[in-house]
């Protein structure tokens, strides 16, 4: 089997559950101002300890966490295992700087992937190719490294080879020792430090090896904004299984260089962080991110929303009143989402489609709907049907009703053969 065909294999869960969680935790939850503050404000490693010395979540509960994402229709998570800071919130046999050896004590990632699976999520796992904390990864580019401009580091002799062996040895122990892991999710190439610069062959023919189903981002061979070699008639062995963009949603999908759909999958925060800080104002809503969702799935594509537990281990209030607003949606609609993709219709003025076999989901979110579009629409779709033989057409109606008071929009079930209820609504 080639690798296009072996990508499509491993990504069938993928892009049927299109709806994950990114949890971004560490260290910098405790001083929370996010997870970039040793290298924005260039602080030692005898400095940052303090943080290490501190870190206690007493209130860490994963499966609350996972029941969260459950009920917000969330499929699968994705949890920082090791973000830039280099501190592991998974027992290592390769560095003290762990959680085991913080005053909690605990595997926070062995707890993770229990939680989760119990509530029949997929698990994934987020590790950073960066690594502020180990003697060995320097600034190799890295223009962010917290020491990059530190007087004793001058002279110091760093040897990358020591540090790729340390990041492989932590890539094998993850993909060992915590059973079936579903997602791999690197953060992040740049510069010159691309592809084989880690060794990336010999690294992923290791986790093909060990976790031959597990679905691997895009991010060993480019960085966020980034394809790679993927969509190419010849992708490299590292290319991954997904495309990665953040914090964008890419306005056609992703295609490859044939023009067919590319799986990939948009990362966004809720509240403009990454990691944890105190008090953000600047909460996406839920209809945002719904919004959000729809449209990826309506472009063939995935949607991963971020949350920053605090030190104690705790969700954010306000991100679990999003998530507890989502659940509401989701649990009319999510058979608009879940194993749908890009519609067989041009996208509407006043929504999105998306598909699923037979059946479309029209999802309205504009105002400017008017009777002649959907009356269009309507004899299009009648034709459509016909041409596509497709059963029905389906309105998911997320508070079309606040929208468009003088009718009267219900989730259409089964809607009558030959003509489309929402036209009596409109003739009326
Ligand atoms: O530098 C990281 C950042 O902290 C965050 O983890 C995002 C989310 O994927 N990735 C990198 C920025 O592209």
């Amino acid at each position: 089997m080639g690798i296009r065909e072996e990508r499509d294999k491993r990504v069938k869960w993928f892009m049927n559950d299109r709806f994950g969680m990114f949890i971004h935790w560490g260290l910098y939850s405790i001083p929370a101002v996010g997870e970039w503050k040793r290298s924005y404000e260039r602080i030692s490693l005898e400095e940052y300890d303090k943080y290490f010395d501190a870190f206690n979540p007493v209130d860490y509960d994963p499966e609350k966490w996972a029941r969260l994402a459950k009920g917000a229709g969330m499929k699968y998570a994705v949890l920082t295992v090791k973000h830039h800071e280099g501190f592991c919130l998974f027992d290592s046999q390769y560095t003290d700087f762990k959680a085991t050896n913080t005053k909690c004590g605990r595997d926070l990632v062995r707890e993770y992937v229990d939680a989760f699976r119990k509530e029949g999520l997929k698990v994934g796992l987020y590790y950073s190719l960066f690594d502020w904390h180990h003697p060995d990864y320097h600034h190799y580019g890295d223009l962010y490294h917290p020491m990059r401009d530190n007087e004793e580091f001058k002279d110091y002799k760093y040897d990358i080879n020591r540090y790729l062996e340390y990041m492989h040895n932590q890539v094998r122990e993850l993909c060992t020792n915590y059973g079936k892991i579903d997602l791999f999710w690197f953060d992040n190439s740049y510069g010159d430090m691309v592809g084989e610069k880690w060794k990336a062959t010999e690294l992923i023919t290791m986790m093909r090896k060990l976790q031959p189903e597990m679905v691997i981002n895009n991010r060993l061979e480019c960085n966020a904004s980034a394809k790679g070699s993927i969509g190419t008639s010849n992708p490299t062995v590292y290319a991954g299984d997904f495309v990665a963009p953040e914090q964008i949603i890419p306005p056609q999908g992703i295609l490859d260089d044939e023009g067919m759909p590319l799986p990939w999958e948009a990362s966004c925060t809720m509240n403009n962080n990454w990691g944890y800080v105190t008090n953000p104002n600047n909460y996406k809503t839920a209809k945002c991110l719904i919004r959000k969702l729809v449209e990826c799935v309506s472009k063939g594509g995935n949607f991963l929303v971020n949350v920053s537990p605090d030190a104690r281990g705790r969700i954010p209030s306000q991100s679990e009143k999003v998530l507890l607003e989502i659940k509401e949606w989701f649990e009319e609609n999510e058979d608009s989402i879940v194993g749908c993709g890009k519609a067989a219709l041009e996208k509407p003025e006043w929504g999105y489609y998306t598909q699923k076999g037979n059946k479309i989901y029209a999802h309205l979110f504009e105002q400017n709907i008017g009777p002649i579009p959907l009356k269009i629409e309507t004899s299009r779709i009648k034709r459509i049907t016909s041409l596509h033989d497709m059963s029905e057409v389906m309105i998911v109606t997320p508070w079309v009703t606040e929208l468009f008071p003088d009718y009267t929009f219900i989730n259409f079930q089964e809607p009558p053969q030959g003509t489309f209820p929402l036209q009596n609504e409109i003739d009326t």
